[in-house]
């Protein structure tokens, strides 16, 4: 009777170990292809107050873009990377020093992977780009990546930006940067598909699951000896 509760423990501890875990490739990013709140009627450029999951400074430098919004000549019928929204930064000509953040909840030695694109909308030149960063849980950056358009006029880089990191602390915050210099009167840089996925196992719980299943096998070979 022992030794079945001393099994059924060490089973559900496993399995709550295994639960705990976030699921392979799991965005741990909200909203992250920016699609909520939905833009009614979609193809209006809304500002950013209330853009689900992120904080926002300097809201009137951050816009959400929809499907289609800029559709005259020479903007012909821009749409999102991912889903039917996007952001747009320094828009209508505010400066370029508007930032989103988010926190996510991170296991310490983890290792994530940040990934996000960028593009350029405009007729003009200029370097936009988006800076990432990545903070502890006491505010310190501790690494940064930024995303440039790679080409001009209405278009989205063809392949994202990544980066990759280990968790310093139990929670790690986001910084989206307007990084861009030069036109940025005649051009905008534009993000969307943001994520962060955890790429490899922690530790602890690794070496968890294998003691319990050690202990396991050895109440087993006790039970049939
Ligand atoms: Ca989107
Ligand atoms: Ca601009």
């Amino acid at each position: 009777m022992k030794s079945k509760s001393l099994t059924l423990g060490l089973v559900l501890t496993a399995l709550c170990c295994l639960a705990a875990l976030p699921a392979a490739g799991q965005n741990l990013v909200i909203n992250g292809s920016f699609e909520n709140p939905a833009i009614i009627p979609l193809g209006n450029d809304a500002n950013l107050e209330s853009l689900i999951g992120w904080t926002t400074s300097y809201a009137g430098g951050v816009n959400l873009g929809g499907n289609a919004v800029y559709s005259g000549p020479p903007l012909i019928g821009f749409n999102a990377l991912d889903g039917n929204q996007f952001v747009l930064f320094n828009g209508g000509g505010t400066p370029a020093i508007a930032s989103l953040s988010q926190t996510i909840s991170t296991t310490v030695g983890e290792i994530y992977e940040l990934s996000f694109y960028v593009g350029h909308i405009g007729s003009g030149g200029g370097n936009m780009a988006v800076e990432a960063e990545l903070a502890d849980s006491l505010g310190n950056i501790f690494s940064t990546i930024t995303g440039t358009a790679t080409l001009l006029g209405e278009q989205w880089n063809s392949t994202p930006t990544t980066l990759s990191f280990t968790a310093p602390t139990s929670n790690v915050t986001l910084h989206l940067v307007d990084a861009s210099t030069g036109d940025i009167s005649a051009s905008d840089v534009v993000l969307d598909e943001v994520s962060i996925t955890p790429t490899s196992v922690p530790e602890p719980c690794t070496a968890f699951f294998g003691i319990a299943l050690c202990g396991l096998s050895v109440l087993r070979r006790r039970r049939n000896a």
